[in-house]
């Protein structure tokens, strides 16, 4: 399915919370790459290291895996065999053009797209979980619990691999991250209503953490060690280990 360029803010409209629809879908790998800073080397990465934990006979899990690129990433990098990638995502546009993409780019490799939500879904027999982008979007009283799920599922020696958007305590510093964030907006072509409007859009639906608690939740899930092993201004990749 074609994707277009993001124009989706840039007409004044009423204010209502962002929702991961039809027109978002269509548009998501430009306003994706154009709106988070380093994702596409954060992506292309995700595979080299979702490679180095992979065990035969297991599955990767991409959770909230929008079009599939961390799926497409990992499966260009894996050379484990019989591994099975499971690619969920609760949105049913996102989850329809992720099958179409997966089936077309992967034809002989197992992939299952499951359209549910990540709090429901049985993690089992996993080498790897991808949350890249994706526990920002879970109500914050159910994060501790998606972890520790996903911690059970994993096998020893597995791997979470755990992107998002961060917050930070000191106010200042913030300050100075939302600044330079909304100037890498600007020097990708969004005009300041378009920055205004989508940040008033996800006030209520992206809701992030800072690394401080990113960390204690990993540990009381059971994670062992917790490597921040990729930071671009206010988005950082941890890796967790069982
Ligand atoms: C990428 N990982 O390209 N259950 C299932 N899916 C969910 C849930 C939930 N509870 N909440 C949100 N989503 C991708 C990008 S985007 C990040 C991930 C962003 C889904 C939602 O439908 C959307 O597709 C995705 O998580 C978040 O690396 O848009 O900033």
């Amino acid at each position: 399915m074609p994707s277009s360029v993001d124009k989706l803010f840039a007409a004044p409209r009423p204010l209502v919370d962002f929702a991961f629809d039809e027109a978002v879908a269509r548009v998501f790998p430009d306003m994706i790459r154009r709106s988070v800073p380093g994702y596409e080397t954060l992506i292309g990465l995700t595979g080299l290291l979702a490679a180095r934990h992979a065990q035969a006979g297991s599955r990767i899990y991409d959770l909230g895996a929008s079009l599939g690129a961390s799926s497409l990433a990992v499966a260009r990098c894996l050379e484990t065999p019989e591994v099975t990638l499971v690619a969920v995502d609760n949105a049913p546009a996102m989850a329809a053009r992720c099958a179409a993409n997966l089936r077309e780019a992967l034809p002989a490799r197992a992939v299952q797209v499951i359209c549910a939500d990540i709090r429901d879904v049985r993690i089992r027999n996993a080498s790897v979980v991808i949350l890249n982008f994706t526990l920002q979007f879970v109500a914050p009283e159910d994060r501790a619990a998606l972890l520790a799920r996903i911690h059970a599922g994993l096998r020893p020696g597995g791997a979470l691999l755990l992107a998002e958007k961060i917050a930070f305590a000191d106010p200042a510093e913030q300050r100075r991250m939302e600044a330079l964030h909304a100037d890498f907006k600007r020097a990708n072509g969004y005009s300041e209503l378009e920055i205004h409007q989508k940040r008033a859009a996800l006030e209520k639906v992206l809701i992030p953490d800072t690394l401080e608690t990113h960390h204690r939740r990993l540990q009381a899930a059971g994670f062992t060690a917790v490597d921040e092993w990729f930071r671009c201004l206010n988005f950082a990749g941890l890796l967790a280990l069982r």
